[in-house]
């Protein structure tokens, strides 16, 4: 059927092209709309438009009567009397077909329009206009019918910022004029949301923590609002203007939310923090929830609500169930009920940071109308053949019978470069289907998402995202929409719209499209093979350090990466186990990427410039893609030359031939040249690589403050590791080695006094007992740890009701956590910042030392630190055992090492050979 429609298509294309040139000699035309619905009046309105344009007279009624002379249009849904009347008098039935589709069928002089709904309509307009606009006539003898394959189409917009407000944290972001002057500009979204229509998307999602404060001021909690009065006005005024201007278009809004935060006023009078993962659920902030929400609901009955239980909220479990089963769902129905409504509006549940199926289960015997979300490939773009746990969690989420979305969230491997390729955007949405069972699309912007409405160019005035990333909004939609178009027309499709984009010829416009499929392979190849995580904590355009590449596991390795998230196949330090062991390899190789990528890199480079000559529009955008092109081509050559290195100098630990590490040397030399090549490339055209700026970025360093965005402040630090290397190598020659591990001073007791009552303390030593209710005792630990006063704390109570340590300092300190490197439920989750974006707020989210001590019975131990000033505080960390090694002064150095104890093989051995 799908395959019949395509042909029909371009029959009727076809035709029109041949007829393009003789003008109809009737060029009056009259449209007579069949309902009123808003959605009908702006379909009629862009065809009025399109028609005029190409140069009809156009008389637009709604008089209920069709016109006897000149061309006639009627557009309605099929059930309108109008529709039934014209279709007697013309002969001509339209079809009928699903939600949002519909049915257009002309003859010499008539046209009839039919929706199955007011979207259908709507769309069945979009598309006359759009033909029009094409072939700038009106098409003859047109019959096709058409409807979308997903049945949610969104895009998002984050109305969060690079940088955190002061006094605040993440996703904390009022809506004020001030922050967000985008928010209030009335001619930018009906900008955005006209390229939504023209794009078939029917939701938008606005991300925020907590948004009602902002929005709605509740009886109860009356001093929670937080923005004055001219400013909450402002808001209701946005948000009246805002779903109607989006209804009128077929597009749903949704405002998501975090969980549980709470406004900061709030948070002040009841002297508590706005956000707190480890606080459990509270009645007050229960009832305060649930009130916002229900005079959300009551006030803005048209703005759907999409819920992430979490980050905020204690790990996965009950609490979730019940907050979303005894708070959030009672509040909209405490909406409903204040509005007299009976019908459920929909709620999407986030998968992110909860056990969404189990969450479901209970939640579906209260509430109906629910839909799930999950991200697609984590927060980058990776592969179209997900597979293993991620895989399986869709298509349960999928199986449940309701809808499930896929979120293709934040592209921290993608920003800031134009990414745009047709042909692995469409295999992404098949799979999107075939694998995740899934009808639903979520898209964030393709960039810059944190810094809205903007992209990172160092352009005057700044770059609108949806202007430059035109392509990747219509790629997506394009294939949620219809995802099993034919590729060879596909090809012609987007060589004609880049051809018409940048004026050149069709040929030249397929140049252009294998300069974006090319390049479209580079960054998710990078990751998949090379990545530490799919998260925003690693920015993958600006490298990855050698330590990452030959010990990924000491920067918090995200397994999904490696077993979800991309094809069958090998990391690099598999890859060279394997080579040591001759143990045939598997799948994609890290090699074998390395070897591609420089091939993807050269091939658009060389499609780009080939189709440059010819370019007659929009060339300074053109440039810019140019330019892109190149940037591809060096960073592919910076991370193959890398990689090739990083196997070569694994090969060391197998043989021990410094000869090994030497070979390792040309190769990094060269990974260096290419960076630097990067770093030229983007000085002046980019302003930044990511847009999130926090400490939260990670990999290749910390981001905090703005800092480390860009690749000529990166540079130094790669050249500092070749430099490194290459010293060490000498050592190695002259000393025949060491891992400076033994070099490390001994880290210095801090004085500070604990507030907890009945802790006791203990020395940090070899055969020290480590919890006081259990017999297990340290086996080994490198000598800087040694000495440091441990905190004895029950293991029992942790695992029972987390850990919580209240104690005074003087001056400012760090108290050291171990955590048991192993998911299982006895254990304190290391913070994971893919799930929870303040696990670094103490700057606790890095490991310090890696494999740090070895005890008995217990898996791998790593250490982070939590940084205090001076004051009282209490520490309260969530359920599981781990252990208290003590405060040292915060400013005293804490080396950051692999010790490669208490684990059968010492991944972090070279790790020393790139670190000063
Ligand atoms: C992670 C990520 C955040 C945000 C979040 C989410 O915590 O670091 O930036 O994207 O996931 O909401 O999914």
């Amino acid at each position: 059927m799908k395959g019949f429609l395509v042909l029909v298509v371009s029959f009727v294309t076809l035709n029109l092209a041949a007829r393009a040139t003789d003008k109809p000699a009737d060029k009056n035309v009259t449209i007579v709309s069949a309902n009123n619905s808003p959605r009908l009046k702006y379909g009629t309105e862009k065809l009025t438009a399109a028609l005029q344009k190409a140069g009809y007279k156009v008389v637009l009624t709604a008089d209920g009567k069709l016109p006897a002379a000149g061309t006639t249009i009627v557009a309605g849904n099929y059930t309108d009397a109008l529709i039934k009347k014209a279709a007697v008098a013309w002969h001509m039935k339209p079809d009928t077909t699903g939600k949002e589709g519909f049915s257009i069928k002309s003859n010499e002089t008539a046209f009839i329009i039919a929706g199955t709904d007011a979207s259908g309509t709507l769309y069945g307009c979009m598309e006359l206009a759009e033909q029009v606009a094409n072939q700038k006539t009106l098409p003859e003898n047109i019959s096709l019918t058409d409807k979308p394959e997903m049945v949610l189409r969104g895009a998002c917009i984050g109305v969060q910022k690079p940088y955190y407000l002061p006094g605040r944290t993440v996703y904390e972001y009022p809506y004020t004029p001030e922050t967000f002057p985008w928010l209030y500009d009335k001619a930018l979204w009906v900008q955005y949301l006209d390229s939504l229509v023209a794009n078939r998307l029917n939701s938008l999602y606005l991300w925020n923590g907590h948004p009602f404060a902002s929005l709605v001021r509740i009886k109860d909690y009356p001093y929670a609002v937080e923005v004055d009065d001219a400013t909450f006005k402002k808001n209701e005024e946005l948000f009246a203007f805002l779903t109607t201007e989006a209804d009128k278009r077929g597009i749903w809004v949704i405002q998501m939310f975090y969980n549980i935060i709470v406004s900061k006023p709030f948070a002040e009078k009841n002297n508590m923090k706005t956000q707190d993962r480890n606080r459990p659920i509270i009645p007050l902030i229960a009832d305060y929830t649930r009130k916002s929400i229900a005079a959300f609901v009551a006030k803005y009955p048209n703005v759907g609500l999409m819920v992430a239980l979490g980050e905020a909220m204690e790990g996965v479990g009950q609490d979730d169930v019940d907050w979303f089963c005894k708070t959030i769902i009672p509040g909209v129905q405490d909406g409903l009920k204040m509005l007299g409504r009976k019908d459920e509006p929909p709620i999407v549940l986030r998968a992110h940071d909860t056990d969404a199926p189990r969450v479901m289960k209970d939640a579906l015997l209260i509430y109906k109308n629910l839909y799930t979300e999950a991200k697609f490939n984590g927060e980058a773009l990776t592969t179209y053949e997900p597979r293993g746990p991620w895989a399986e969690l869709h298509r349960t989420l999928s199986r449940i019978g309701t809808v499930q979305i896929e979120n293709v969230h934040i592209l921290a491997n993608l920003e800031p470069f134009r990414y745009g390729s047709p042909d692995f955007i469409q295999k992404c949405v098949q799979s999107m289907h075939s694998i995740y069972e899934a009808n639903g699309l979520h898209l964030y912007p393709q960039a810059s998402y944190w810094d809205w409405p903007y992209t990172a160019d160092k352009t005057q005035p700044r770059q609108l995202e949806i202007e430059r990333d035109w392509i990747w909004y219509r790629t997506w939609s394009r294939y949620a929409w219809n995802c099993t178009r034919d590729r060879h027309q596909e090809e012609e499709y987007w060589a004609g719209s880049l051809a018409d984009k940048f004026g050149c010829s069709a040929e030249q416009g397929k140049n252009i499209v294998e300069a974006y499929e090319q390049s479209g392979e580079i960054s998710p190849k990078i990751l998949r093979r090379y990545g530490i995580t799919d998260g925003n904590r690693q920015t993958m355009t600006l490298g990855m350090l050698m330590t990452q590449l030959i010990d990924p596991k000491r920067f918090g390795l995200f397994p999904l990466l490696y077993n979800s998230e991309a094809p069958f196949g090998e990391m690099i330090i598999e890859y060279a186990d394997k080579e040591a062991n001759e143990i045939p390899h598997v799948g994609e190789t890290p090699i074998a990427v390395a070897d591609e990528i420089i091939v993807h890199g050269d091939k658009s480079v060389a499609a780009i410039e080939k189709a440059a000559p010819h370019v007659t529009a929009n060339r300074d955008e053109f440039n810019r893609l140019k330019n892109d092109m190149y940037c591809y081509q060096s960073m592919a050559k910076f991370y193959a030359w890398k990689a090739r290195a990083a196997v070569q100098v694994l090969k060391f630990k197998y043989t021990n031939k410094i000869a090994d590490l030497e070979e390792a040397v040309p190769m990094l030399e060269k990974s260096v040249a290419f960076f630097k090549d990067l770093a030229g490339r983007t000085d002046t055209t980019y302003l930044y690589a990511n847009s999130m700026q926090t400490q939260q970025r990670k990999i290749p360093v910390n981001g905090k403050n703005a800092t480390m965005k860009t690749w000529v402040e990166l540079l130094p630090i790669y050249q500092r590791e070749l430099e490194n290397f290459k010293k060490h190598i000498e050592t190695l020659k002259k000393q025949g080695g060491g891992s400076g591990l033994a070099s490390i001073k001994p880290l210095n007791n801090a004085a500070v006094e604990i507030l907890t009552p009945n802790i006791t303390r203990y020395t940090f030593q070899k055969g020290a007992q480590v919890f006081p209710d259990l017999s297990a005792v340290v086996n080994d630990l490198p000598a800087f740890l040694k000495g440091l006063q441990g905190i004895y704390y029950s293991q029992g109570r942790q695992i029972t009701e987390g850990t919580s340590l209240n104690f005074k300092t003087a001056k400012p300190v760090k108290l050291l956590v171990a955590y048991f490197a192993e998911k299982n439920g006895a254990y304190l989750p290391e913070p994971t910042l893919e799930i929870d974006a303040s696990a670094d707020d103490y700057g606790q989210a890095q490991v310090k030392v890696a494999n740090a001590m070895a005890i008995e019975g217990f898996p791998a131990i790593n250490i982070h630190s939590f940084s205090f000033q001076p004051g009282t505080h209490t520490l309260t960390l969530g359920k599981g055992s781990c252990l208290l090694l003590g405060f040292i002064n915060d400013n005293d150095p804490l080396p950051v090492v692999d010790a490669g104890l208490g684990v059968s093989e010492n991944a972090g051995a070279l790790d020393w050979l790139f670190e000063k």
